[in-house]
């Protein structure tokens, strides 16, 4: 299955390198003068996406052409201090160097590595193990913790398993009742919309809430727009109303939950009038809600970024998940909760070990008995593997102070993380920098060494997409001369650290050692192969492997040995029991907080951020095509026109939005859909716009999420 395309070959079947909705999409090879490229077609037969892609699927090949990424490696000059072109034996000595010699000289925990939810699972296992086991670091996390960590550490905390939605994604257009929160899934997941569609076309309703009324919440047919970082009151407000109204499922309660009464009496605080002092949100809207979402036979919450980049997004969760149990809509058909993962493997990306507390099959790294298991598969002392370490934001402060040297590999932190010209400069001030990626982002510009890896469609691997759905995706062409795979480049860098076996570059034999390394953990894959992916449209984890230790031929396929039939995988999850202990879902009692940062005289305006259609986050990428970038050019600021004309700012003229961390310019964009207290800047830009310059790096307490979506801002003219 890895073989690569010809001209004359049929398409091959792959996935988006983009979102977490992994659409499915055809290559056809389409060589021309600049050299081989593909064009995409559809792939209709496939379920999630059923053959539609957003504009970022349908040009992702622009960015395969030579002259639009990076070829070879770049090394910085002692003498002039600029990039400049290298071979890969001095670009990978380098590194070796570097990361030794810091290793060496300030301990293991000097070198840090960041890695992202857009590698695959088997790059990603492979960096998790490249830290542990070559390094000795635990000094190790990845962009995930800023994108949905707050939806996996609530899920845990409540069904004892993450995995982003517990059913696939065509059952939401079946349920009755969809509350929608803090996603704009009109742009962030464009062909996921037409499961909006039909939920309504089959007489379900719709509920979205978000303080802007995005093209997502044009399709509900009920809006509410609270104050961002409320949407814990909210929840609240509408549990509370649950009780006072009598909807609660008591059967259900007490069959399949622990922790009511005390989840309930914090409902109890969190009166009607009070929240809609807190959210903005007048109370017939919250009555409205609740008789929508009780009266349907069944339904669902999902999340997104919006309520979970908070720094309470954990708890703000936790509440969305109450009120879904207390109605009874958890672990049944058609009904639950669920969170709408981002990144093309954010699910697989936040399983397999790139996070800091974690091993492979999402087991725990202070586990015993997981570091047991894993080290037997890895070869190593269970003794040796370093313990948990710090989580992204945390990891990014600590740089050059005790991290003195990082290895960063699928992410732009200059332009994506909070706080982000501490972050840049946290960077600036490390001893060594190296920086694997297809193109010369923002981050790439500041380090020692640059190494131009392969992209989607010059190589294979697999990704979990927010359904916990494994795919494949496969090669269809070869990478341009000069750019190796990311696991090319870790497999060279284990060698010069010494370590020549283990590090395997075949993704196929790097999945093959995954699937015994989640044997047994929470997320599952020893069932699950290549070639099973490739019959099945993908396989649910968990998929355990029917019980035998040997994975035999035979057995590749998902088969046991005879008479023993394949795991199904698990499309389904908690039908009938949650995967606690007792089986039991846990009610967490949480109340509502504000958000770190209030406004006042001196920041009188909230600040949130988000995402546009066109473009990608850091942008490093999306920026680089050239219809993409024409559709969305540049950042902006959104702007209600009651606090424009307050301000005497027209459509359209450039503004200053200025927080406690820094000052951003970009044109304002006046408009009704958004709340007259609220402005919204797009975070995809570096420079002068930059929304990131702005953010609070406030951190939940139990996810280490930062707070992008709430901060408050002042609004200056430029012309003072
Ligand atoms: N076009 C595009 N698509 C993408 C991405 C991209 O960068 N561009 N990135 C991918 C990734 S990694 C992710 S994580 C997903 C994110 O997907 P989404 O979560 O849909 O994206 P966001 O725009 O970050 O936030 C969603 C909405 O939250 C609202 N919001 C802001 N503050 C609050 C609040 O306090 N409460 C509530 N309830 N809502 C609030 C915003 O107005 C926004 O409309 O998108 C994925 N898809
Ligand atoms: N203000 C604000 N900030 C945010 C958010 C927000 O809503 N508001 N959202 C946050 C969220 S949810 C996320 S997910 C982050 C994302 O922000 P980043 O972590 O910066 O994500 P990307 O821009 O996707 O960066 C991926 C980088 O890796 C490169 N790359 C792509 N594929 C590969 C590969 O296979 N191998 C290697 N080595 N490199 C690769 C790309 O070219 C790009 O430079 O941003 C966060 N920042
Ligand atoms: S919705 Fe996401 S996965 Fe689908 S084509 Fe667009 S970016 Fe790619
Ligand atoms: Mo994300």
């Amino acid at each position: 299955m890895d073989t690569v395309a010809t001209a004359a070959t049929a398409t091959v079947e792959t996935h988006c390198p983009y979102c977490a909705l992994q659409c499915g999409m055809g290559l056809q090879r389409a060589d021309g003068p600049d050299g081989p490229a593909v064009e995409v077609v559809p792939r209709p037969a496939f379920p999630v996406n059923r053959g539609a892609l957003c504009g970022k699927g349908r040009t992702a090949p622009e960015l395969l052409a030579p002259g639009a990424r990076l070829t070879v490696p770049l090394v910085r000059d002692p003498a002039s201090g600029a990039l400049v072109p290298a071979d890969w034996d001095t670009a990978l000595d380098r590194v070796a160097e570097g990361l030794r010699r810091t290793g060496a000289v300030y301990g293991r925990d000097a070198v840090g590595v960041f890695g992202g939810g857009g590698l695959t699972n088997e790059k990603a296992y492979t960096l998790g193990k490249f830290a542990r086991v070559v390094l000795g670091t635990s000094q190790i996390d990845y962009n995930g913790r800023f994108c949905m960590s707050s939806a996996a550490a609530a899920q845990g905390r409540a069904f004892g398993l993450d995995r982003g939605l517990p059913f696939p994604l065509a059952d939401v257009a079946r349920t009755g009742c969809v509350l929608l929160v803090g996603s704009n899934l009109a742009e962030t997941m464009p062909p996921a919309l037409r499961y909006l569609t039909e939920l309504k076309e089959n007489g379900g309703r719709l509920i979205v809430v978000d303080p802007r009324r995005t093209r997502t919440a044009e399709q509900a047919d009920l809006h509410l727009a609270p104050r961002p970082g409320t949407d814990l009151a909210l929840a609240l407000g509408l549990l509370h109303l649950v009780v006072a109204e009598g909807r609660t499922d008591e059967e259900f309660l007490a069959a399949r939950t622990r922790g009511w009464p005390a989840a309930r009496a914090a409902a109890m605080a969190h009166w009607p009038e009070l929240v809609e002092r807190l959210t903005g949100v007048p109370v017939p809207q919250l009555r409205e809600a609740v008789a929508l979402f009780c009266d349907a036979s069944s339904s669902m919450v999902l999340t997104a970024r919006g309520p979970e980049q908070q720094a309470k997004g954990t708890d703000t969760v936790g509440a969305w998940i109450n009120l879904c149990l207390a109605t009874g809509r958890a672990g049944r058909e058609l009904s639950g909760y669920g969170c709408l993962t981002g990144q093309g493997n954010g699910q697989g990306g936040r399983e397999h070990g790139q996070k800091a507390d974690q091993l492979p099959g999402y087991r725990r790294l202070d586990d015993p008995a997981a570091r047991r298991h894993v080290a037997g598969v890895w070869g190593v002392d269970p003794d040796a593997l370093p313990g948990p370490g710090r989580s992204a934001y945390e990891l990014l402060d600590a740089l050059g102070g005790d991290v003195r040297a990082l290895l960063l590999m699928g992410s732009n932190p200059v332009v994506s993380a909070p706080r982000a010209a501490h972050v840049e400069e946290r960077i600036r001030a490390l001893d060594f920098l190296v920086v694997a990626d297809v193109v010369r982002s923002e981050t790439a510009e500041l380090a020692d060494v640059v190494l131009p890896v392969a992209q989607w469609a010059e190589e294979t691997g697999t990704t979990t997409n927010l359904e916990g759905r494994v795919l494949l995706r496969r090669r269809a062409l070869d990478p341009p001369p000069g750019v190796r795979t990311d696991l090319e480049v870790l497999g060279g860098l284990a060698a010069r650290l010494g370590q020549r076996t283990g590090f395997p570059t075949d993704p196929e034999e790097v999945f093959e050692e995954l699937r015994r390394a989640s044997a047994g953990g929470p997320a599952d894959y020893s069932g699950i192969s290549y070639a099973r992916i490739a019959a099945e449209d993908g396989v649910f984890w968990p998929c355990p492997a029917p019980p035998t230790r040997a994975v035999t031929g035979a057995q590749a396929a998902g088969g046991g040995p005879a008479g023993v039939p394949a795991h199904p995988g698990t499309p389904r999850l908690f039908l009938d029991r949650f995967a606690t202990p007792d089986g039991r879902a846990r009610f967490v009692p949480v109340t509502h907080r504000p958000a770190d940062e209030e406004t006042d005289a001196g920041y009188p305006v909230v600040l949130t951020t988000g995402r546009v259609l066109a473009q990608y986050q850091s942008g490093a990428q999306t920026r680089r095509v050239a219809a993409l970038n024409a559709a969305e050019p540049g950042p902006y600021v959104e702007l209600h026109p009651r606090l424009a004309d307050r301000l005497g700012v027209a459509d359209g003229e450039p503004v200053a939005v200025v927080s406690r961390r820094g000052r951003a310019v970009a044109p304002a964009r006046v408009t009704r859909a958004i709340r007259p207290d609220t402005v919204f800047m797009p975070f995809h830009w570096p420079g002068a716009g930059r929304a990131n310059t702005l953010t609070n790096p406030a951190l939940d307490p139990v996810s280490g999420m930062p707070e992008f979506k709430v901060c408050a801002v002042r609004i200056e003219r430029l012309d003072g």
